[in-house]
Order: C-alpha cells, then sequence, then structure tokens
C-alpha cells in the first residue's frame, strides 16, 4: 500500500480540553484513514503512480488520470491535509508566534490577534466542509480557504499551516460553534512545527 495512516504524535487525550479525546479517536482512526483507504484503493487501477508521494500527486492532479483525478483530489487531499494537521498541534501548545514566522505575521498583519481574526473569518466563512490555511506567495503570507480537501499546494502553494472546518473536526464538543472551535484552537498550535513548514514554504 503506497500510504499509511501516520500514528498520532501524542495521545488522543493530549490536546484536551481544546480537542476532545472521542473527537481524536474518530478524527485520526476513522476519517484520516478512510482518506487513506480509499487513496490505496484508487491507486491499484494505476499502480504506476505509486512510487508518488501524497504531496507530489495533489501538486500536480493534471499528471493524475482522468478516472482517479477526483478520488486523489478528495482522498489523497484528505491524507496530505490530515497528516499536516496532526504535526501543527501539540499539547500545551499554542501563545504567540514564535521564530521567523512570528516576524512575518506581525510583518505582515500587524498584531497577532488581527492575524487569528482574519484567520478565523476565513474558517467561519468557509461555507459546509472544508479548511482554512496559511501560504507564503509572492513574499507575503496570505489566508486563503479552500472547500473539501482541497489543498493549496494544488495552487503551486505551500499550506505552513491550516484548520480543518469539517464538522467531524469539532462537533461533539462545539456542536454548531464553529467560531469558538476556530478561536480555541490556536492554544494546541505548534509554532515549532509551523516554522519548519514556513521555511520549506520559502523554498
Ligand atoms: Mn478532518
Amino acid at each position: 500500500m503506497p500510504f499509511e495512516l501516520p500514528a498520532l504524535p501524542y495521545d488522543y487525550a493530549a490536546l484536551e480540553p481544546t480537542i476532545d479525546e472521542a473527537t481524536m479517536k474518530l478524527h485520526h482512526d476513522k476519517h484520516h484513514q478512510a482518506y487513506v483507504t480509499n487513496a490505496n484503493a484508487a491507486l491499484e487501477k494505476h499502480p504506476e503512480l505509486s512510487s508518488k508521494s501524497a504531496e507530489e500527486l495533489i501538486s500536480d492532479l493534471a499528471a493524475v488520470p482522468e478516472d482517479i483525478r477526483g478520488p486523489i483530489r478528495n482522498n489523497g487531499g484528505g491524507h496530505v491535509n490530515h497528516t499536516m494537521f496532526w504535526e501543527i498541534m501539540k499539547p500545551n501548545g499554542g501563545g504567540e508566534p514564535t521564530g521567523a514566522i512570528g516576524e512575518q505575521i506581525t510583518k505582515d498583519f500587524g498584531a497577532f490577534e488581527d492575524f487569528k481574526k482574519k484567520f478565523n473569518e476565513a474558517g467561519v466563512k468557509q461555507f459546509g466542509s472544508g479548511w482554512a490555511f496559511l501560504v507564503f506567495k509572492g513574499g507575503k503570507l496570505e489566508i486563503v480557504s479552500k472547500p473539501n480537501q482541497d489543498s493549496p499546494l494544488s495552487d503551486g502553494l505551500y499550506p505552513i499551516l491550516g484548520n480543518d472546518v469539517w464538522e467531524h473536526a469539532y462537533y461533539l464538543k462545539y456542536n454548531n460553534r464553529r467560531p469558538d472551535y476556530l478561536a480555541a484552537w490556536w492554544s494546541v498550535v505548534n509554532w515549532e512545527e509551523v516554522n519548519k513548514r514556513f521555511e520549506k514554504a520559502k523554498k
């Protein structure tokens, strides 16, 4: 199987109380696993692609054969997005952004509070399921929202961080209160990992 579900880098309960254990179990073991399983099933029809990483496939969807392009976009995208998502969170995370990304946020958005407000708005306004992402475009940070499991990689942009606004990411604890989930999520962000991703985005 070309793709595998990565182990969570912490316990299911480690992000409590921001993200509850039951949500993490379902989200990782069921939802992310389903994206991996379905992406692998699609690739069985085109074994010549199985040496490519999910990021490579999503970055060049035009090169994916048409009969599996939709399934790869959705499930390969889901795999890439969630792999990032687990890594950019950690227990006792949060606080002000550190390092180069902290400086760039100040430069492009002003105060961290103003940046969070704009990012959370992008998440709230995403109709239905999707993601809010931070990307680096033309020397500046930019906030983009995407439907479903679409990735900025498909636009040639590397996601520095992203928050999942599918209902499965928050509904058990926050019910319909997506803005509350978005506001609380910053307290589990792993800024060291986000800084590593910012370095990649600059290349
Ligand atoms: Mn999800």
